[in-house]
């Protein structure tokens, strides 16, 4: 039988996770968190949903979808076609895309790589993931310079996707006072409806 609702699996440190429960709570969409720590995802029962063992997954009735920007551009597409948080002509869509690239590069094995060893412990190469980080945030700053959000003149889930890990960078040991464009944009972010904070990770608090 299919489930009804919406179920995400993920993790409250996860910024994965957290970009798909920003752009739930902007749809106000209703649904069932499922926590799924490490071990959890090592479960046949997991790997049955998410091969890779990846949070965040998404199961919306029949649907079970892994990916966090995948799951973004289903949101899109599925609860809020109304909305623009994705648009169709060819040009908005490409500059969306962009960014949810970088959020799967840049930002992934940036700011997101420089938590994960410093905040959470894992073995990795901080100054490379310090670098990667550097670029990136001189890059957002220019590019954020003119503009109110990343991709259009209105929010997108291209905004949401780079969000919590760049808000999080100085959990990695990365400062985001040399940026005020990119500060001024997450102060926005932060006011889009249903906004919440990723919890800061246990070391940084
Ligand atoms: N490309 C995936 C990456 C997701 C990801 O890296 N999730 C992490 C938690 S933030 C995870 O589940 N890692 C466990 C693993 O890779 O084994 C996405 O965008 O959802």
């Amino acid at each position: 039988m299919a489930a009804a609702g919406i179920t995400l699996y993920g993790s409250e440190l996860s910024g994965h996770t957290h970009r798909v429960e920003l752009m739930l709570r902007a749809l106000d969409l209703p649904y069932r968190f499922v926590s799924s720590p490490a071990q959890a995802r090592r479960t046949a029962e997991f790997l049955s949903l998410n091969p890779l063992g990846q949070v965040p997954v998404l199961q919306d009735g029949d649907l079970i979808l892994a990916d966090s920007n995948a799951i973004l551009v289903y949101l899109a597409k599925r609860h809020g076609a109304d909305q623009n948080w994705l648009p169709d002509d060819p040009v908005g869509a490409a500059l969306v895309q962009r960014w949810l690239s970088i959020a799967a590069g840049e930002v992934a094995n940036g700011p997101n790589m420089a938590r994960l060893i410093v905040a959470l412990g894992r073995p990795g190469d901080h100054g490379k993931a310090t670098e990667v980080t550097d670029r990136l945030l001189r890059f957002m700053e220019q590019h954020l310079a003119g503009r109110t959000y990343l991709a259009a003149a209105h929010r997108t889930i291209a905004d949401l996707a780079c969000y919590s890990y760049v808000a999080h960078a100085p959990e990695g040991g990365i400062a985001l006072e040399p940026y005020p464009s990119v500060n001024a944009w997450l102060r926005r972010i932060e006011k889009i409806p249903g906004f919440k904070p990723m919890p800061a990770s246990p070391i940084a608090q």
